[in-house]
Parts: structure tokens; sequence; C-alpha cells
């Protein structure tokens, strides 16, 4: 059911995996203010509900999300007007994911193009239909990539790949994605969200809590020495160690039976 408070985002709880879908599909969901706007919100709720403990972001229709809305630019796109925005806007959405202290899992339905891209490789879990692609499209319009597109692809693929890809802007289909690294798994379009949706139910089964410190973790060691590694490690292990779920995890290991991980 269309939740009230959005215009352009379609939000549908199912137990504790929330699933957002990008509703402009007229405009193979690009970006207006009002998506934009919607998807901070969304974003923030569910970060801030410890009753979600995974997330599914994907585009309603035939595409993913076709970055920036061209059309909603007029003429008044200045360097200034575009600097900030980038600042204050497709930064935070893209920081919100790639910090959400839960799994967040883009299932890319059709083309994921410029920071529509970006969104999908900010996600921790790549999803995509067998018809999909990504595309680095900044460069087909003179412009660089932005919106964290440039960090995730160098470290995702390696210089000389995320240069081939940015420069050529071409759409990458989903299975040299998955070649690439650039997607964890290609599912029959038809599956797609049933599909991702699944994957999340399991990973909202996981301690969530654990699941959170290791995305910090893998974060720090893209950015850091083996030895600022291995501390920040311990300083997370070290909360860890503490929590609800790693006391159910061992009794059950020694009880012989399966965890019920609450996520705390
Ligand atoms: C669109 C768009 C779109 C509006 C399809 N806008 N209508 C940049 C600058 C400044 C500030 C901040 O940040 C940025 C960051 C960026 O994201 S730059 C990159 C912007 N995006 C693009 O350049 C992608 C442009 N779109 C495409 O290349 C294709 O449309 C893709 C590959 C996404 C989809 O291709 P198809 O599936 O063949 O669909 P289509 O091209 O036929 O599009 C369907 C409709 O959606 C069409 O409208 P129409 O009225 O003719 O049916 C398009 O005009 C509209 N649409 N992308 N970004």
């Amino acid at each position: 059911m269309p939740d009230p408070r959005y215009d352009a985002l379609l939000f549908e709880r199912d137990g504790a995996v929330v699933t957002l879908t990008m509703n402009r599909p007229e405009r193979r969901n690009a970006l207006n203010r009002a998506l934009e706007a919607d998807l901070t919100d969304a974003l923030r709720r569910v970060r801030d509900d410890a009753g979600v403990r995974a997330v599914v972001l994907t585009g309603a229709g035939k595409g993913f999300c076709a970055g920036a809305d061209l059309m909603s630019f007029g003429g008044g796109l200045t360097g200034d007007v575009v600097e900030r925005h980038l600042v204050e806007v497709y930064g935070p959405i893209v920081e919100l994911l790639a910090t959400m202290p839960k799994p967040v899992l883009a299932a890319v339905n059709g083309v994921a193009a410029g920071a529509g891209c970006s969104f999908a490789l900010a996600c921790d879990l790549v999803m995509m239909a067998d018809d999909a692609a990504l595309m680095q499209a900044f460069i087909n319009i003179g412009l660089v990539p932005d919106a964290g597109s440039s960090w995730f692809l160098a470290r995702q693929v390696g210089y000389y790949r995320a240069f081939e890809i940015a420069a050529e802007g071409a759409r990458i289909p989903a299975e040299r994605c998955r070649e690439l690294g650039l997607a964890n798994r290609v599912v029959p379009a038809a599956e797609l969200l049933g599909q991702a949706q699944a994957w999340a139910q399991a990973l909202a089964a996981r301690p969530t809590f654990a699941l959170a410190l290791t995305k910090k973790a893998l974060h720090t060691a893209l950015v850091s020495t083996l030895g600022e590694t291995i501390r920040a490690e311990a300083t997370l292990q070290r909360q860890c160690v503490e929590s609800e779920d790693h006391a159910e995890g061992v009794a059950a290991f020694l009880e012989k039976r399966e965890a019920a991980f609450q996520g705390r």
C-alpha cells in the first residue's frame, strides 16, 4: 500500500524487512526533488527503527534509477547549485546507504544510470535482473562520476577497469557486472524482487548488530593500514562480545540448536 508520506517512493514493510521502491517509472525513476526527499526521509526512518533489520532498494517499472532528472534542471543549473546539491542531497543519501546499521540490498531492475548507479554501488549487496545493467552515464553528458561512484567503482574493480567504465559510459550487462564484482547475483527478471526479499529476510534473521559492525570493519579496512584495521576490529569486537546475539550464538552452539538472534 502506498505510504501517504511519500509522493515518489513506495515504502513496504514485511516483518523485519523494508522494501523501498523508487517510484517515477515514466522517468525511469530519475531523481527529482520529491524522490530525493522521500528517499532521504525513508532511509533515516529505517536506520532509526531497530525493528527493521534489512532493507531492499529497487525501482518501479522498467528501470532502477536513471540518475539526476535532466528535465527538472530547466535553465537554472549553475556550478554552485550542482556542487551544493551533490554535497547536501546526493551525498547524504549515499552515506545513509553505506553506513546503514543493517544490510541494504540493491535489487537492480533495468538500468541503474548516473547517480542511480552510485546508489546501487553504495548498497552492501547487489542483485541484478538478467536484463538489467549498470551505466556510468555521466560522461555521456560531459560530467564526472559523482554521488560516490568514483569511490565505489575504483575500489570495486580497480583503476584501469574503473576508468574504462567511466570513460565509455556504456551499459554494462548484468552478467558482466557479476564477473567484474559489481554484482553479487544475477537472477531471472521475473524473480528479482522475490529473490531479493527472500535474501533480505534471511539476512534480517542474522545478528544485526554484528552485521552493522562488520560494515564498519570492512569500510575501515578499505582506507586503513593492516595495523589500523586490526585495532579497529578489536574495538568493534569488544562491542560484539558484549551483545545479546553473541551470547545467544554461543549458547545455541553449545546446546546444538539453531540460534534465535534478536539483532541486539
Ligand atoms: C529521463 C532520464 C533522466 C529525465 C530517462 N532524466 N528523464 C548530474 C548533473 C547535475 C547534478 C547532479 O548530479 C548529476 C548526476 C547524474 O546522475 S548525471 C546522469 C544523469 N542520467 C543520465 O544521463 C541518464 C539518461 N538516461 C538514459 O541514458 C536512458 O534513459 C536510460 C539508459 C537510463 C534508460 O534507457 P531506456 O530504458 O531506453 O529508456 P528511455 O531512454 O526511453 O527513457 C524512458 C523515459 O524516461 C524517456 O522519456 P519519454 O518521455 O521519451 O518516454 C526519458 O526521457 C526518461 N528519462 N532518463 N535522467
